[in-house]
């Protein structure tokens, strides 16, 4: 069974997993409002991974014999003043993730939950992946220049983002 201290910082993390989802679902209605439909499209597959990570702590808090409890979901930032701003917004919070798992980890370390410390080794894959796609869309808009054609080009690769669940298991 999973300890009260492990369970309490799982169940703040879905908190943090589904605020994550909150945030990128905020983020593509602001590229709705500004006619960039593929960036909109590319955050809502994005709102749908962090609900995914989500349930993957849910299933994972239940079948350790714990208790889920969701609290409620603060109001994400709603505007921006460019695309560029979006996804630096997007890496600092990624990388604000990262260190949330890193703790987790370290927590499981020190209750000697072995278990725990294997499950969370899929999330730390998972964070090194997110930052270096959001890197990757940052580095882009930097070389098109936020604007023009290469925008046009940009929105309509990230338009064809779908969203595939991940493998379940670590
Ligand atoms: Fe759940 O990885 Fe992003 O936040």
């Amino acid at each position: 069974m999973i300890s009260k201290r492990l369970e309490d910082a799982i169940n703040a993390q879905i908190n943090a997993e589904m605020y994550s989802a909150y945030l990128y679902l905020s983020m593509a209605q602001y590229f709705e409002s500004v006619g960039l439909k593929g960036f909109a499209n590319w955050m809502t597959v994005q709102f749908q991974e962090e609900q995914f990570h989500a349930f993957k702590f849910i299933d994972y808090i239940n079948e350790r014999g714990g208790r889920v409890i969701l609290k409620p979901i603060e109001q994400p930032k709603t505007e921006w003043n460019s695309p560029l701003e979006v996804m630096e917004d997007t890496l600092k919070h990624e990388e604000k993730v990262t260190s949330l798992i890193n703790n987790l980890i370290n927590l499981s370390m020190d209750e000697k939950d072995h278990m725990t410390t294997n499950f969370l080794q899929w999330y730390i894959a998972e964070q090194v992946e997110e930052e270096s796609n959001d890197k990757e869309i940052i580095d882009k808009i930097k070389l098109v220049g936020d604007r023009g054609n290469g925008m046009f080009m940009l929105d309509k690769e990230l338009g064809a983002r779908v969203f595939t669940p991940p493998a379940k298991e670590a």
